[in-house]
């Protein structure tokens, strides 16, 4: 399995552009205006934000690879919505987890942006800290802490973070619906969940989340000058919040669960922005 990324030499930038160039030739479209990460358990919104005009496998595009996690898909789609947006639907996410380094985390951040993209939405599952949150509860994302130690940008690059889940976009989440809670997403470099040790050291932090992607995607987001909404599906309460074990079947199941419901609802949210 050959990815131009893995080539230290190559300039991610690069193949982010023929990225762009290859989904613009596969789907017909040359120019999108919003796109959207879609994390466990938000799948479905891709069926409800609007007409898809072309599904394209990831593996077709340039830097993209095949998912590694049973429940992700890998297809990229354009979809025209009702205003005449356009967006694009990137369900194939590279963990930091999977090893393959960070530029191939944030590539399709980067692709996003070379196809034009002004408004990025980055969704994701995760675990919930705080007690009130009840597994299937969407969440706004607020803030992040990065604990993964690495970094999208490579160099000097002094990227300022300020406001980077903007409150505007924020706000217009909760014109849609005004009970959406917010909250500060910790990122860990998994795989493992967290101890409950690391999880009451995240809450001491700030932290509301725990999880393992975003918050690298989102400096990325930063980086290209893009309007970033984040939102997480708390599937779980976090490690000893919960007092049984964590499983990856409850957790999609959790998601599969919550899918309709906060798939709408996400429809609703990018019919607006
Ligand atoms: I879904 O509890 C999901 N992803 N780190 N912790 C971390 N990632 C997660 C969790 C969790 N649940």
């Amino acid at each position: 399995m050959n990815n131009p990324l893995d080539d230290s030499k190559a300039n991610p930038f690069e193949i982010a552009q023929q990225a762009a160039e290859r989904i613009a030739a596969l789907t017909g479209v040359h120019q999108h205006d919003i796109a959207l990460t879609l994390g466990s358990g938000w799948a479905k919104a891709a069926d409800l934000i609007g007409e898809t005009v072309a599904t394209v496998d990831a593996t077709e595009i340039p830097g993209f690879s095949a998912p590694a996690v049973q429940g992700h898909v890998a297809t990229i789609r354009s979809i025209q919505l009702p205003n005449g947006k356009h967006a694009l639907v990137l369900g194939a996410r590279t963990h930091f987890y999977e090893g393959h380094g960070v530029r191939r985390v944030v590539h399709g951040v980067r692709t996003a942006a070379a196809t034009g993209v002004k408004t990025m939405v980055l969704t994701n599952g995760c675990g919930g800290i705080r007690p009130e949150w009840k597994p299937g509860t969407p969440v706004l994302i607020s803030d992040h802490i990065n604990l993964t130690a690495a970094s999208p940008l490579e160099g000097a690059k002094f990227v300022d973070l300020t406001d980077l889940y903007s409150a505007r976009l924020r706000e217009v989440a909760r014109s849609v619906d005004p009970t959406l809670d917010d909250g500060v997403y910790v990122q860990f470099r998994g795989p493992q969940y967290e101890t409950p040790a690391e999880v009451q050291m995240a809450k001491v932090l700030g932290g509301d989340l725990v999880g393992m992607s975003t918050a690298l995607e989102a400096i990325a987001v930063r980086e290209a000058g893009m309007e970033l909404l984040g939102i997480s599906l708390m599937t779980n309460q976090a490690a000893g919040i919960q007092k049984t074990p964590l499983s990856h079947a409850e957790v999609l199941e959790a998601g599969r669960d919550a899918e309709s419901r906060i798939s709408a609802l996400l429809a609703q949210i990018v019919s607006k922005l």
